[in-house]
C-alpha cells in the first residue's frame, strides 16, 4: 500500500489520495485514484480482443498486436470521477492529470465505416457482477455520435509512459477526455454503434442528472465535465505564520476550457482574481494568488472557476460545488 493512501481512501474497488498530494501537473502513478463498480475482471493479455460491430460497414476484431502496429496518440487529459452514482450530487473531489497513449477512435471506427443510422456508441467492458444488488451483465457506456470524429478519444495502451496495469483497466481502455471517467470504459471488449442509447444500468439507471425545470424533467447524462477547481496549497487545516508570504496555488478543469478563477480568503465575502495558466490539450490548468495572513485565527478559502462559455460552479449541493478549507493562521515566535 502507498502512504499517500493512508490520509486518503483506500478500500478494494476504490483509492483516493488527499487533495494536498497532488502537487504535480503530471500527477504520479501512485497518486492517480482508482475506481472499479465490481472488481478487476480475470483478463487474458494475450488472446484480448476488441470487436467494433453494430451499425458498422465491416464488423472487425482487433488484437493487442492489432492495435499496437496502428499510429499512437497522446493526450494530456485530466481524469476525474462524477462520485458516488447513488449520491450524484456529493462532491469527491476525486481528479488526476495524466497523459494517456493509444490508438484514435476515429482512425478505428473508419476502418470499420459507420453506418448513418448509427447515433450512439456502446462500450463495453469485460466485467459484470453484482452491483449493491442489482446483478450487471457487464459494464457499458454510451456517446454520443458528434463526439467520435474528435481526434483524441483513444483506445488507450498506456498511461504515463507504462502499459495499463490490471486495475488500470488494461490491456486497452477507451478514454474520453472532457467526460467524466466512468465514460471511459476500462477493460474494452466491443464498440457497439446503435441507433439509441444503451438501456444497461450504468446508462439509464445510473449517471443521470434530473432536473426539473418549468414542469418538466430533464435528463442530462453524466457526460462533459462541469467547471471545478481545487486548492492543493496549503492544505486544510495547515498551519500558517501571521504575515508570512503564502503562494495559494491549486488546479481548475474542465470539458471547456477555463478562462477565471477566484480565490477567497474569508469565507467567499470577496473574491480575487487568481492567475490561470492555459490548457494543454484537455489538461487541468494551474492557478496560483499571493497571500498572507493578516490575523491569526481560522481562514476560510475557496476557489471557483469559470469556463470560456461562462459556467461556474456552484455554492452547494453539486459534484463540482465550491471548494472550500480552513487554514489556521497562528502568530509566529
Ligand atoms: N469496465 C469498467 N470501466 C470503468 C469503470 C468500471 O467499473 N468498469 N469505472 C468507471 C469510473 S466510475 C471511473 S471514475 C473510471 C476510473 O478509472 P481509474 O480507476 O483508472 O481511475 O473508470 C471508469 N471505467
Ligand atoms: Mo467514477
Amino acid at each position: 500500500m502507498n502512504r499517500y493512501w493512508l490520509d486518503g481512501v483506500d478500500l478494494p474497488n476504490l483509492k483516493q489520495p488527499p487533495v494536498s498530494a497532488l502537487v504535480d501537473f503530471e500527477t504520479p502513478r501512485d497518486r492517480i485514484f482508482s475506481l472499479n463498480h465490481m472488481g478487476v475482471p480475470a483478463i487474458d493479455r494475450h488472446n484480448w480482443k476488441v470487436t467494433i460491430k453494430g451499425l458498422v460497414d465491416r464488423r472487425i476484431t482487433f488484437g493487442l498486436d492489432d492495435l499496437r502496429g496502428m499510429r499512437q496518440y497522446d493526450v494530456c487529459a485530466f481524469h476525474e470521477c462524477a462520485g458516488h452514482p447513488f449520491h450524484p450530487s456529493v462532491p469527491v473531489r476525486r481528479v488526476a492529470n495524466v497523459v494517456w497513449r493509444g490508438v484514435a477512435l476515429r482512425e478505428v471506427l473508419a476502418l470499420a465505416g459507420v453506418k448513418p443510422q448509427a447515433a450512439f456508441m456502446w462500450s463495453a467492458g469485460a466485467d459484470g457482477g453484482n452491483y449493491h444488488g442489482t446483478e450487471i451483465p457487464a459494464f457499458v457506456k454510451d456517446l454520443p455520435l458528434e463526439e467520435l470524429s474528435r481526434d483524441d478519444i483513444l483506445l488507450a495502451l498506456q498511461l504515463n509512459g507504462e502499459e495499463l496495469d490490471d486495475t488500470r483497466g488494461g490491456p486497452v481502455r477507451l478514454v474520453v477526455p472532457g467526460y467524466y471517467g466512468t465514460n471511459s470504459t476500462k477493460w474494452l471488449v466491443s464498440l457497439d454503434l446503435q441507433a439509441a442509447r444503451s438501456p444497461s444500468y450504468f446508462t439509464t439507471v445510473m449517471y443521470n442528472d434530473r432536473q426539473t425545470l418549468a414542469g418538466r424533467e430533464v435528463v442530462t447524462p453524466v457526460w462533459r465535465v462541469a467547471p471545478h477547481s481545487l486548492i492543493v496549497y496549503p492544505a486544510h487545516e495547515a498551519v500558517i505564520a501571521v504575515g508570512a508570504q503564502t503562494l495559494i496555488f491549486g488546479w481548475a478543469w474542465g470539458a471547456d476550457p477555463i478562462e477565471v478563477v477566484e480565490v477567497s480568503v474569508d469565507g467567499g465575502a470577496c473574491w480575487r482574481t487568481a492567475q490561470v495558466e492555459p490548457r494543454r490539450q484537455h489538461s487541468w490548468q494551474r492557478f496560483s494568488c499571493a497571500w498572507s495572513p493578516a490575523s491569526s485565527g481560522t481562514h476560510r478559502l475557496q476557489c471557483r472557476a469559470i469556463d470560456i462559455a461562462g459556467r461556474g460552479q456552484p455554492l452547494a449541493e453539486a459534484r463540482n460545488c465550491i471548494f472550500s478549507i480552513e487554514v489556521l493562521a497562528g502568530q509566529s515566535t
